[in-house]
């Protein structure tokens, strides 16, 4: 297992927003995002992590699939070997095999879950371990499938639950560092994060903890000035990106990138 390989990355893919962002899938069922808003904090989204030095593959805008920005759900790059998933949403579902090929022609090859639903947003990759959160989106047999494919690579599995009434486990929750959590008061106090430092949100600003550690920086969401100036105490370098449109359709920084290293 090599140390800081959960947030040391040369590369990430992400997708261009579509018109059709408009229509994407929210549980609270308020306003729509503005496609030309979104499409500009998906631009300062991936300059910066361009800016740490890993190369950003941006692949086009889906306008069939008006969730297909949140490229996080429809795959996980994990231990160097891309694993197209299942996402469980009917209207997602279709998204795992419309990034497969961008993801052959990087890593040459990928891995498919054979059975079972699991959406990106579930998984919290640490060095040696995935932490996968059963949820509305992912199942046993999911869970099940995945893991065949991830402990050869050298992860351990933890099944854990995602909140109810919460999109994702990532949706309250980022990892700071190879031994570091950032969450909720709720989900940490579920016990889910056994073996880990966790430091919690600051009240108020839980939608904060969707952030994600991308090489030297933590990438967080412009809003939550008590989060940073924790963060900040804690010694990490914050870099604050707005994603209110993301958010309006439950998406956060997480979901716009898949991550790894080659
Ligand atoms: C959905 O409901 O699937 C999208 N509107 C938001 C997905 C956010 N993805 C993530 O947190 N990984």
């Amino acid at each position: 297992m090599k140390e800081g390989r959960s947030w040391r990355f040369t590369h990430a893919v992400s997708r261009l927003p579509g018109k059709s962002i408009a229509n994407g899938l929210r549980a609270g069922g308020g306003a729509d995002p503005d496609p030309a808003e979104f499409l500009a904090e998906h631009q300062a989204y991936t300059k910066a992590l361009a800016e740490t030095g890993a190369n950003v593959t941006i692949l086009d805008a889906l306008e069939g699939f008006p969730d297909s920005v949140f490229v996080e759900d429809a795959a996980l790059c994990a231990g160097g070997t891309a694993i197209i998933l299942r996402p469980g949403a009917e209207s997602r579902f279709g998204e795992a095999a419309e990034i497969a090929p961008a993801l052959e022609k990087i890593f040459g090859s990928v891995k498919r879950l054979e059975r079972g639903f699991v959406d990106g947003g579930d998984i919290l990759l640490t060095d040696d371990e995935a932490l996968i959160g059963m949820s509305e989106r992912t199942d046993q047999e999911g869970v099940d499938a995945l893991s065949e494919i991830l402990e050869p690579l050298g992860y351990r599995v933890r099944v854990v639950n995602t909140p109810s009434g919460v999109l994702h486990f990532k949706s309250d929750c980022g990892l700071l560092d190879s031994h570091t959590v950032f969450s909720t008061a709720r989900l940490a106090g579920s016990g889910c994060f056994e073996g880990y430092r966790v430091i919690e949100a600051v009240e108020g600003e839980e939608a904060a903890t969707n952030l994600i550690r991308f090489n030297e920086p933590v990438f967080l969401r412009t809003g939550f000035p008590k989060t940073l100036a924790l963060l900040q105490s804690e010694g990490y370098k914050v870099i604050t990106l707005s994603a209110d449109q993301a958010a309006l359709v439950d998406g956060g920084l997480s979901c716009m990138s898949l991550r790894f290293s080659l």
